[in-house]
């Protein structure tokens, strides 16, 4: 059985703690695809000061040639895109399909960052003063902290780590214990690739011992995490004593709604993607259908019927269309919630067991499952189950249709199926989430674009596209006076 260790410095280390911990595949609980250290504080403190050393050099090299780093890193990926993508579905279960999708996430990351070591652009701007020069320009903020989930082991990672990289900062990761594999293959392409020494680390281990480890260090300038609304309330207020920089990207219950003037067999296949793509654990996942009362029973019957077809199993074979969840836990989550909703009046209308026919037996396997007579306020239209269980809400105009998606705690993405323009366009205007789909699932995001989320989805920032820089780089305004006296601004005209 191949054991990994910890990269600190620019050396595979085993953990001070001499401990480890199994990584296992989720299809089938038997098979341990790993070994990994389980560290604690002190590895964390190792990696932090080689990435506090690393930092003074690193910051001034070049961002075109920090780029070139990562136009290697991402001929590597491409090149070991099949090995990555296999090893990550038997790490957490996804469809193949779906992770060479997420590593292709990582790739075209790659070329976007690289990308901005040629722009990083600031203003050039005017001044008040005569003789005067006004310019902002961003510069590196110095050791980040990088928590990462594991329902996305390499594209979520990579959203991070490589605008880390090309504004010039250091990183220790931490990815998810149920995801190291993945993120230890990404720091060994980097490293092939070339990053000197220190720039990139990782710590493998739990979050109460190494997550709290790199949140609570006192050198580390920024936090950047991925993960429940829970724990990202508990590392902001963390952050917020100790005034670190910190950007949390938090929970989703996301909604797609479908008019009845919708094409209704593209809302269908929207919907089924949306809801058991990624076994429903994406924080972008459908996991509320806001259906328009004229439409409803045609739809609902469509949807029942293409639900019972998907293919649950093992997600290396090839057609299978669900994989497990990640782990037990998740697993009897997917199961308490799916009787909450029974007993809060909801009528299951297809799923809602664990499957234990042959070889499902011997992973985290549940049925994708759909609710019908879902009101807004039940605890499964208002939390998240991050599993393969939707509910049915009907609306009973477009108005009530928007109401019903804005009433909730988070605001990441949503989606309406519609070909009246005036109701897209005011969905655009009026759905409260950062992401909003026309005709298409609330699932899909493109790495150009801006990602995130409104209320108790995250704080405010934006990871990938442009925006991701405002997270990464600190801005400095820059005043050059060339008048060759002293000249005061708001007082001298
Ligand atoms: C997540 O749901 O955690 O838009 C990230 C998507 C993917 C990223 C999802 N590109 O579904």
């Amino acid at each position: 059985m191949k054991e990994y260790r910890n990269f600190i410095d620019g050396k595979w280390v085993s953990s001070r703690t001499g401990k480890t911990f199994e990584n296992r595949n989720p299809a089938n609980w038997e098979e341990v695809v790993g070994i990994f250290p389980a560290s604690d504080s002190r590895d964390v403190d190792d990696a932090v000061s080689s990435a506090k050393a690393a930092f003074p050099s690193w910051r001034l090299v070049p961002p075109p040639k920090r780029a070139d780093i990562l136009l290697k890193t991402r001929d590597i990926l491409i090149r070991r895109k099949e090995e990555i993508s296999q090893l990550m579905t038997r790490e957490m279960g996804k469809v193949l399909v779906e992770t060479r999708g997420d590593t292709q996430e990582g790739i075209d990351t790659a070329l976007y960052s690289a990308g901005e070591g040629r722009r990083l652009f600031g203003q050039t701007t005017t001044s008040e003063l005569r003789d005067k020069f006004a310019m902002s320009i961003r510069l590196s903020v110095g050791v980040c902290g990088l928590i990462t989930p594991w329902n996305f082991p390499m594209a979520i990672p990579t959203w991070k780590v490589f605008p880390a990289l090309i504004c010039g900062n250091t990183v220790v990761i931490k990815p998810a214990s149920d995801t190291p594999l993945t993120a230890t293959l990404l720091v060994e392409v980097l490293s092939e690739a070339g990053v000197p020494e220190g720039v990139v680390n990782i710590v493998h281990g739990g979050g109460g011992s190494v997550g709290t480890a790199i949140v609570e260090h006192k050198d580390v300038s920024l936090i950047s995490f991925t993960g429940s609304s829970d724990v990202g309330r508990d590392i902001g207020g963390r952050c917020g004593r100790s005034l670190k920089k910190v950007s949390l990207e938090l929970g989703g219950k996301n909604g797609q709604i479908v008019m009845d003037d919708a094409d209704l067999y593209s809302a269908v296949e929207g919907a089924l993607w949306g809801a058991f793509g990624t076994t429903g654990q994406r924080c972008t996942a459908t996991s509320r259908l806001i259906v328009h009362e004229k439409v409803l029973k045609e739809f609902t019957a469509m949807f029942i019927e293409r639900t019972r077809k998907l293919k649950v199993g093992d997600g290396l074979l090839p057609d299978v269309q669900v994989g497990p969840l990640v782990n037990k836990g998740q697993r009897d989550t997917v199961d308490k919630y799916v009787k909450i909703g029974i007993s809060e009046g909801a009528k299951l209308l297809t799923g809602g067991k664990v499957c234990e026919e042959g070889d499902l037996k011997k992973g985290f396997f549940y049925e994708p499952t759909v609710f019908g007579d879902v009101h807004r306020k039940m605890r499964i239209a208002q939390e998240e189950i991050f599993g393969p269980v939707i509910g049915i809400i009907p609306a009973k105009d477009f108005d009530d249709a928007v109401s019903i998606l804005n009433d909730s705690d988070y605001g990441l993405s949503s989606s309406i199926y519609t070909n009246d323009i005036t109701r897209a366009q005011r969905a655009i205007r009026d759905l409260e989430a950062g992401i909003t789909y026309i005709n298409g699932p609330t699932i899909g995001a493109e790495v150009h674009l801006p990602f995130g989320g409104v209320k108790a989805t995250g704080n405010g920032h934006r990871e990938a596209s442009v925006t991701v820089l405002d997270i990464f780089s600190e801005w400095k305004s820059v005043y050059i006076d060339f008048s060759g006296k002293l000249q005061r601004a708001q007082i001298d005209t």
